[in-house]
């Protein structure tokens, strides 16, 4: 095994052939990446060149789903975090449905994202996000031992349970636009959705830095991401200087500067 990956073959071709990765929409996960071309098989074919490539097989993962998802952006940040090299489809979710037979293959619940890896499929962002960072070694984002490890998941269990389910009303309404700004379901939404902040905004006082402390994990980037939509939302929210300084110690990360866009709610 090399820095590239697992040494396989050696193939003579015609230099004026183009290599593409393999991949396939349901299955992939091999990408074939050429070295530099060797000069001990120089012959002429024709108008091209036979030349010589060292061949290496990469163990690629699949992220399936529409970047304008906050779920999905979470698995990109946290892949792009972890350094793991990976291929994106956006469409799904977006010009292609879920309800197309090949995606339920792969997720039965037609949600996204869908991580597709050498190993089998797996869908819910977070268990993809503690996938991800397992793969990668990275005990920094999810630590080992039982008691910290705890520690990051419950804010991201507290994330994906509790406060996104308080959003939803009135995320609804005043960005996407489903459904009428005005109702009684919206202004009880943006009042649980503040004071939910308003707890994350205490938490980030006492810290001064990451929700667990000072070294950023997972919880921070579906937190992270929350802020950001919560912050996007055009609704009166209260001063927060704790979570607009946190925003800015994400933003100064450079695996998270593609994903907490200034744009994208
Ligand atoms: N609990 C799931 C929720 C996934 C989810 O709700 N995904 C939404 C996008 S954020 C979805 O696929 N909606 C269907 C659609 O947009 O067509 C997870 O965390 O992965």
């Amino acid at each position: 095994m090399s820095a590239l990956g697992e040494k396989r073959s050696f193939v003579s071709c015609p230099a004026n052939v183009c290599f593409a990765p393999i991949a396939d929409t349901t299955r992939l996960l091999t990408v074939f990446r050429f070295t530099a071309q060797k000069s001990s098989t120089w012959s002429h074919w024709g108008r091209s060149v036979l030349v010589e490539f060292s061949c290496y097989e990469i163990p690629m993962i699949k992220i399936l789903g529409r970047t304008t998802s906050i779920n999905v952006r979470k698995v990109l940040w946290t892949a792009a975090e972890a350094e793991l090299d990976f291929v994106h489809e956006n469409e799904w979710a977006a010009d292609r449905p879920t309800s197309d037979i090949a995606f339920l293959a792969l997720n039965p619940n037609g949600l996204v994202p869908v991580l597709v890896t050498d190993e089998g499929v797996i869908w819910e962002s977070n268990t993809i996000c503690r996938y991800l960072a397992a793969r990668a070694g990275r005990h920094d984002l999810l630590p080992v031992s039982a008691f910290a490890r705890a520690d990051v998941e419950k804010w991201m269990d507290w994330q994906a349970a509790d406060l996104n389910s308080v959003w939803r009303p009135a995320f609804m309404a005043l960005v996407r636009r489903r459904t009428p700004a005005g109702s009684s379901d919206v202004m009880r939404s943006i009042e649980e959705w503040n004071a939910m902040m308003l707890l994350l905004e205490q938490r980030l006082m006492t810290t001064g830095a990451f929700v667990t402390g000072n070294t950023f994990t997972l919880a921070d980037v579906g937190l992270g991401l929350s802020l950001q939509r919560w912050l996007l939302t055009p609704m009166a929210r209260p001063d927060t200087p704790a979570l607009l300084a946190y925003r800015e110690r994400l933003q100064a990360r450079p695996a998270a500067r593609a994903w907490i866009a200034p744009d994208i709610p």
